[in-house]
């Protein structure tokens, strides 16, 4: 056991008493303290098998050290994440990179560490050593009907897998497109792509999703055939009630107004939910809320707003998976800033006074409308945050515990110095 009970007992034990007077102040100045706490301590945040080790770039990949070496040590680090902040209780698997070898016994081990299955992701971006046919020119939109019927099949192996696992949703992202004009036809290449989700669509369980998620550019720099948010919602409309718009924070054009994209799918109810991630100019997939926190809370406060409209429940009705990649950090720090990151905005967006700000709306005053999201945003939530941990069972200060106990240098011990986890 990587991290015994009385080292997060007396971790918490020495940071108590400056912790409680933070959140007494806090609770002092706010509206219902108690509410978002239990909110925040609801609220599970699904982290994927492929952000546990470090990523490469185009140009080098730089291992970190003590990385998983196969699914089960995967879990194992989910496992150690969820018992620092006890907010990552699911593991999203990647298919082929992350295939049960005993399925049985991957679930056991996952229930021993709390965790769920989350969405299964299939991959049809990457040519596997056991296939016949190539998605050099794509998958699901693929001119040749050979190369697509692979690609359905892996998909609805994917289906079968998740299953197994006690998974509830597929999410299928596509890297299709062209690199030039001229190359495809973008009218037959949407409807191959379409006729190709049917099949997949067809395979899925009564109680399952399909998350269709959009990139507008990268791998394919001309066109890409799930481009944006109204060409996924296009498809998901054509599908059925069991597809959705999977949203990456990611995978936009810079300066898109995010919020507004999210406000409008939840209202249509075909909002899949997020994969969560932060950037500067492109797919950069930082760390959660390290570059533009700002934006983050404001996509929660349209969250808050427009699930309480629908009657949803926030912990449940939507999927919230982190999906970035670790170049210079250790992974599972970088993940634990992540998860803190989207508590810290969900909070904020609950401090928001919904009321107040539509009668602002309504009235035209711009100015009060600002001030109560800002108002909102510049209070210091941590305290909330660190008090879902703690009455949930985690640690007040979750990266300080990982390193005043030298987790990850008991990993190296155990896994080595020059491991590789599979993944991107
Ligand atoms: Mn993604």
């Amino acid at each position: 056991m990587l991290l015994e009970k009385y080292q997060l007992e007396s971790h918490n034990g020495q940071l108590l008493a400056p912790h409680k007077k933070q959140y007494q102040f806090l609770s002092e100045s706010i509206n219902d303290a108690d509410r978002i706490v239990h909110l925040l301590s609801e609220f599970q945040v699904a982290i994927p098998s492929w952000a546990l080790g470090t990523g490469g770039t185009r140009f080098g990949r730089f291992s970190g050290g003590g990385e998983p070496r196969n699914l089960e040590e995967k879990i194992e680090d989910v496992g150690l994440l969820h018992k620092l902040n006890q907010s990552s209780g699911a593991i999203s698997l990647h298919i082929p990179w992350d295939i049960p070898e005993n399925t049985a016994a991957t679930k056991a081990l996952a229930a021993q560490h709390g965790l769920k299955f989350d969405a299964v992701n299939s991959n049809t971006f990457q040519d596997q050593p056991d296939h016949e046919k190539s998605y050099k020119f794509g998958s699901l939109q693929h001119v040749d009907p050979s190369v697509r019927r692979q690609a359905i099949e892996h998909n609805i192996e994917v289906i079968r897998q998740g299953i197994a696992l006690g998974s509830k949703s597929l999410t299928v992202w596509l890297s299709d497109g062209s690199c030039f004009p001229g190359q495809l036809n973008f009218r037959r290449a949407f409807q191959r792509t379409l006729e190709s989700l049917k099949e997949i669509y067809a395979a899925l369980p009564e109680d399952w999703k399909m998350f269709l998620e959009y990139k507008a550019f990268e791998p394919n720099f001309y066109s890409m055939t799930v481009g944006d948010w109204g060409q996924s919602l296009l498809y998901v409309n054509k599908l059925g009630p069991k597809a959705y718009t999977l949203v990456d924070l990611g995978h936009h054009l810079p300066n898109a107004n995010i919020e507004q994209i999210v406000s409008l799918l939840l209202a249509e109810g075909k909002l899949a939910g997020f994969h969560f991630n932060d950037s500067k100019y492109g797919d950069d997939d930082l760390t959660v809320g390290s570059i533009d926190p700002y934006q983050l809370f404001l996509i929660f406060n349209e969250l808050v707003e427009g699930m309480d409209a629908r009657g949803m429940n926030h912990a449940n009705d939507l999927g919230w998976m982190i999906d970035a990649s670790h170049n210079v950090k250790d992974p599972l720090e970088d993940l634990l800033q992540s998860v803190e990151a989207i508590q810290i905005a969900y909070a904020q967006a609950l401090l928001v006074d919904t009321k107040k700000l539509m009668a602002a709306q309504d009235s035209n005053d711009v100015v009060t409308a600002q001030e109560i999201l800002q108002n909102a945003y510049r209070t210091d939530v941590r305290p909330l945050v660190a008090e879902a941990r703690l009455r949930s069972g985690g640690a007040l200060q979750p990266i300080e515990l990982y390193r005043t106990f030298g987790v990850r240098q008991s990993l190296i011990k155990i896994r080595g110095q020059k491991t590789v986890a599979t993944g991107l």
